[in-house]
C-alpha cells in the first residue's frame, strides 16, 4: 500500500469516528483510526481464510490455554501486513511518532508468564506459517495486575484493559453457547438399555466468544484468537434481577488468577476451567458438523491442544458431548477423543501439578465428574493385566479424593511433550515416571520457541537494520538465515556496528529509566538483566547476593577494576507469595542503598523496574549486555526470556537448566558463561539427603558477610524481610542451593566482567548469540507440533510458497 493510501484511510477514519483532522487528532484518536484501518487491511483475508478453510475441509489446531499474553498488536499487526515502514514514513511525515501513538494501546496482559506469552508466540507462527491454528481461551476483564512500588513494597493494582475497549476484538454473538454448572444427574435407562443422564437443577450460563484475527507474516493468513466472556442467558434475566446475583455471575470472567504455577483450588477458578473449555469444545464440534464428516473420523479434521493442565476438561467434555449428545459408544468415544487430544506440560514443580477435591468437581460439574470416574475405572480395568496395581493407583485419575488433571490429560491424549530436553527428560525419569512406564509412546519433546518477529524486527529495529545490510534480509522469513552472520565474527566494521546498535537501545532504556525512576545510569556500563516471575527456584536472591559481593569488594578497594554495571530486574510476585514479595522488597532496598552510596562512585547501580509486563521487555531486551538465566538446574522447564536476550545479542551468564543447555549447546561453551550445580548433582543431594547450607555458610567468610548483611543492618530497612531472607538459608537449609552455587556464579560473574572489557572479545561473542538464536524461533517449534503432533499443513501450500520453517 502506497503512504498517499493509508494517509487518505487514516483521515476518512479520523473523519468518521471523531469528525476531526489529522493535525487536531490526539496520540489516542490517531491510534484508534490507524487500528481500525489496519483492521480493514485484514477484514478480507480473515474471512476468505475462513472460508477457504471449510472449502478445503482442512484439519485444524485448536490451542486451549487459559492465559495468552500478546501484548500490543498495533505495531505487530503492521509488520505482518507489510505496512510498518509506510506507516512510519506516513507518521513522520505528519510530524507525528508512530511510537507515542502505539504506546496508546493498552497490553492485552492476560496472562501471568512464560506459559501465557509462549500460547501468543505460538498464535503468532501458527499464522506465519499458514497453518491454521486457533486459540481458544478466557476474555478476563481484568489482566495481570499492575505493579507499583510504595516504600519498596509490591502493590497490586488492577489492570482495567478494557475500559477504552478493544479495537481489535469481534463479539460474535451468534456464535454464543451455553454452559451448565451444578445440579444433580442421574442415570436413567432409556428404551435401548443405554443409560442416560437426566438433570436436575443447576444453572446455565452463557459463553459469548470475542474473536482476534491473528495476522500471519506478509502471507494472507489470519487465524482466530477466540476469548470467551460470561453473560446472562436471554431466558434467565429473571433470575438475575439483583445486582449480587449478576455479579457472581459476573465474577467468573473478571480476573486472572495471578498465580503462575500455583493453584489453591478456588472454585471459581475450576468454573473458569471448565467455562472456556466447554464453550470450546461446543463451538469446535458445531464447526465439525457442518463438515458433514462421520464423527468417528474427528481426528482427520480437529486437533486440541491442552496447553498444561488447565484446558484437562477438554477429555471429559468432548466425551461428555459425543456420549450424550451423539449417543456414541463409549468405546467409539474414547478413542477419537485420545486421537484428538494432545498435552504440553510446562513445570516439574509439584504444586502446579493442579488437584480438585471430589466434592468441588460435583458440585460443580456432576456430569463431567461421572465420566472421569467412568474414564477412570475403565483404564484401571484396561491395564489390569498388563501393569502391577500400585503402578496403576499411582496413575489412576481420581486418588484420595481428588482429581488428577494432569493424570486426566495423560490418560486422554496420545500426546505428552515437554518443553526443552532436559524437562522432557525428567517427566520421562522423575515426574511422569510412572505414565512413562504404561504409555512410552506418548512422551517426546518440543523444545520452546519465541516469535522472532516480535523480539527482533519489532522490538530492536536498530540491531535488525545491521542485520538487513550485513547479510541480507531473508533472516525475516527464515530465521536459520542468522547463522550468515557468522562469517563476520572477526571484520570489525559489523562488530562496531552491533556495538553501535547496542548502545542506542541502552541509550533509550537509560532515558526510560531516568523518566520512571529518577536513576541516572551510564549506557557505557554493563546492563545486566534477570527479567521474569519472582520465584524463589529463579533464584533473583543469588543476583543480589552476588551484587552485595561487588558492593563490599568496591567498599574495601573503590578503585577494584570492576567495570560499572546496571543490574536491572523486571518481576512481579503473586500477591499472596509471601517470600517473593520479602525478595521485591529486599532488592529495592539493596538499589536505595547502593545507589545512594557515594564511595563507590557510580560503578554499581540497581535498577528496579516497576510492573514488568510485554511491552517492557519489548524495552529491556534490546539493550541487555548480560543475560541472567540462574534457576536451580532442574527446576526451570525451559525458560524463553533466555531465547529472547539472546537473540538480541546479550551473552548468557547461566545454570544448566531448561533450555539454558541447548543454548549452550547452540553456541559453544566459548560464548556463555555456565555455573552451579547439574541436575545429577541437585538430585544427588536430594538422594543422599546431606545438603548443608551451613557448611557453605561457615567456610566462606565472603558469604558469611554477604548472607549477615541481610540482617545485620546493613541494609536499611529489611527487618522483616531479611530475617526472613536469613532464615530461608540457614535456618531452611537453603531449599534452592544458593549458598553452594554462590562461589561458582561469583566466579562465572568474574569471568563476563573480562570477557566485557575486552570490546573486541565481547562483540564476537554477542555476535555468535545473535548467529544461533535462529533456531529457537517458534516457528520451528510450531512446525514440530504441527508435523508431530497436530497433523496439520499449510492452508496456502497449494496457492503460495510457505515460510520455509524446516531445520
Ligand atoms: C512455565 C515455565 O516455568 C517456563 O520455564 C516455561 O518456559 C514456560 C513455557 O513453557 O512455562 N511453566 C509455568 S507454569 N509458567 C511458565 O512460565
Amino acid at each position: 500500500m502506497e503512504k498517499a493510501t493509508l494517509q487518505e484511510l487514516l483521515e476518512s477514519r479520523l473523519k468518521d469516528i471523531f469528525s476531526i483532522e489529522i493535525a487536531e487528532a490526539s496520540p489516542q484518536e490517531l491510534f484508534l483510526a490507524l487500528a481500525n484501518v489496519v483492521k480493514s487491511c485484514y477484514a478480507n483475508d480473515w474471512s476468505q481464510t475462513r472460508k477457504n478453510l471449510l472449502v478445503e475441509q482442512q484439519k485444524q489446531a485448536y490451542y486451549f490455554s487459559i492465559e495468552f499474553l500478546p501484548g500490543k498488536l498495533l505495531k505487530s499487526n503492521l509488520l505482518n501486513l507489510g505496512l510498518l515502514d509506510t506507516a512510519e514514513e506516513l507518521f513522520e511525515e505528519l510530524s507525528f511518532s508512530l511510537d507515542e501513538v502505539a504506546e496508546v494501546e493498552k497490553d492485552m496482559a492476560l496472562g501471568n508468564g512464560g506459559l501465557g506469552r509462549l500460547a501468543s508466540c505460538f498464535m503468532d507462527s501458527l499464522a506465519s506459517l499458514g497453518l491454521p491454528g486457533n486459540g481458544n481461551g478466557i476474555r478476563y476483564n481484568y489482566g495481570l495486575f499492575k505493579q507499583k512500588f510504595v516504600d519498596g513494597h509490591q502493590v497490586e493494582l488492577p489492570d482495567d484493559w478494557l475500559r477504552a475497549g478493544n479495537v481489535w476484538e469481534v463479539r460474535k454473538e451468534s456464535k454464543a453457547v451455553d454452559i451448565q454448572y451444578g445440579g444433580e444427574v442421574y442415570l436413567i435407562e432409556d428404551e435401548n438399555g443405554r443409560l442416560r443422564p437426566e438433570r436436575h437443577g443447576g444453572y446455565v450460563w452463557r459463553a459469548v466468544p470475542y474473536d482476534t484475527g491473528m495476522v500471519g507474516y506478509q502471507n494472507d493468513m489470519i487465524n482466530t484468537l477466540r476469548l470467551w466472556s460470561v453473560e446472562v442467558p436471554a431466558a434467565e434475566e429473571a433470575n438475575y434481577a439483583t445486582i449480587e446475583s449478576r455479579r457472581s455471575l459476573e465474577d467468573l470472567t473478571a480476573v486472572l488468577y495471578p498465580d503462575d504455577s500455583n493453584e489453591r483450588g478456588k472454585k471459581t477458578r475450576l468454573m473458569q476451567e471448565y467455562f472456556f473449555v466447554s464453550a470450546g469444545i461446543q463451538s469446535i464440534v458445531r464447526y465439525y458438523l457442518k463438515l458433514n464428516h462421520p464423527l468417528t473420523m474427528m481426528s482427520e479434521k480437529i486437533a486440541i491442544h491442552i496447553n498444561d493442565t488447565h484446558p484437562a476438561l477438554c477429555v471429559s467434555e468432548l466425551m461428555r458431548l459425543l456420549l450424550d449428545d451423539h449417543d456414541l459408544p463409549w468405546e467409539q468415544a474414547w478413542a477419537i477423543t485420545v486421537k484428538v487430544m494432545s498435552y504440553t506440560n510446562h513445570t516439574i514443580m509439584a504444586e502446579a501439578l493442579e488437584k480438585w477435591p471430589i466434592d468441588l468437581f460435583k458440585e460443580v460439574i456432576p456430569r463431567n465428574y461421572q465420566i472421569i470416574e467412568e474414564i477412570d475405572r475403565r483404564y484401571l480395568e484396561e491395564y489390569a493385566e498388563v501393569h502391577e496395581a500400585a503402578l496403576l493407583n499411582r496413575t489412576r485419575i481420581i486418588i484420595n479424593g481428588q482429581v488428577h488433571m494432569a493424570h486426566l490429560a495423560i490418560i486422554g491424549s496420545h500426546s505428552v511433550n515437554g518443553v526443552a530436553k532436559l524437562h522432557s527428560d525428567l517427566l520421562k525419569s522423575v515426574v511422569l515416571h510412572d505414565f512413562y512406564l504404561i504409555f512410552p509412546e506418548r512422551f517426546n519433546n518440543k523444545t520452546n520457541g519465541i516469535a522472532q518477529r516480535r523480539w527482533m524486527q519489532l522490538a530492536n529495529q536498530p540491531l535488525s537494520k545491521v542485520l538487513d545490510t550485513t547479510i541480507g534480509k531473508s533472516w525475516r522469513h527464515n530465521p536459520q538465515d542468522l547463522q550468515l552472520l557468522k562469517n563476520y565474527q572477526e571484520d570489525p566494521t559489523v562488530l562496531q556496528r552491533l556495538a553501535d546498535a547496542k548502545l542506542t537501545n541502552k541509550q533509550a532504556l537509560a532515558e526510560y529509566i531516568q523518566q520512571t525512576t529518577g536513576i541516572e545510569v551510564d549506557p557505557t556500563a554493563i546492563f545486566d538483566v534477570q527479567i521474569k516471575r519472582l520465584h524463589a527456584y529463579k533464584r533473583q536472591l543469588l543476583n543480589v547476593m552476588h551484587i552485595l559481593k561487588l558492593y563490599f569488594d568496591l567498599k574495601d578497594e573503590p578503585q577494584a577494576p570492576i567495570h560499572p554495571r546496571v543490574f536491572i530486574f523486571g518481576a512481579k510476585a503473586a500477591p499472596s507469595y509471601h517470600y517473593a514479595k520479602a525478595i521485591i522488597k529486599v532488592i529495592n532496598e539493596v538499589a536505595n542503598l547502593i545507589n545512594h552510596d557515594p564511595t563507590i562512585n557510580d560503578k554499581l547501580k540497581v535498577v528496579f523496574l516497576e510492573n514488568y509486563n510485554v511491552t517492557l521487555a519489548e524495552r529491556i531486551i534490546p539493550a541487555a549486555d548480560v543475560s541472567e538465566q540462574i534457576s536451580l538446574a532442574s527446576k526451570e522447564a525451559s525458560g524463553t526470556s533466555n531465547m529472547k536476550l539472546m537473540l538480541n545479542g546479550a551473552v548468557t551468564i547461566a545454570t544448566l537448566d531448561g533450555a539454558n543447555i541447548e543454548i549452550r549447546d547452540a553456541i559453544g561453551d566459548e560464548n556463555i558463561a555456565i555455573f552451579g550445580l547439574t541436575e545429577e548433582e541437585v538430585y544427588a543431594y536430594y538422594a543422599q539427603q546431606n545438603y548443608s547450607a551451613y557448611a557453605f555458610y561457615e567456610e566462606d567468610p565472603v558469604l558469611q558477610r554477604v548472607v549477615n548483611a541481610f540482617i545485620d543492618g546493613t541494609i536499611p530497612n529489611i527487618e522483616r524481610e531479611g530475617r526472613e531472607v536469613f532464615d530461608s538459608l540457614l535456618k531452611y537449609n537453603d531449599e534452592y542451593f544458593l549458598l553452594k552455587d554462590f562461589k561458582s556464579y561469583c566466579d562465572a560473574q568474574y569471568r563476563v566482567d573480562l570477557a566485557y572489557k575486552d570490546q573486541q572479545r565481547w562483540q564476537a561473542i554477542s555476535l555468535m548469540n545473535i548467529a544461533n538464536a535462529g533456531k529457537f524461533s517458534a516457528d520451528y517449534t510450531v512446525q514440530n507440533y504441527a508435523d508431530d503432533i497436530w497433523q496439520i499443513e499449510p492452508l496456502y501450500a497449494h496457492v503460495k510458497e510457505p515460510n520455509s520453517a524446516s531445520l
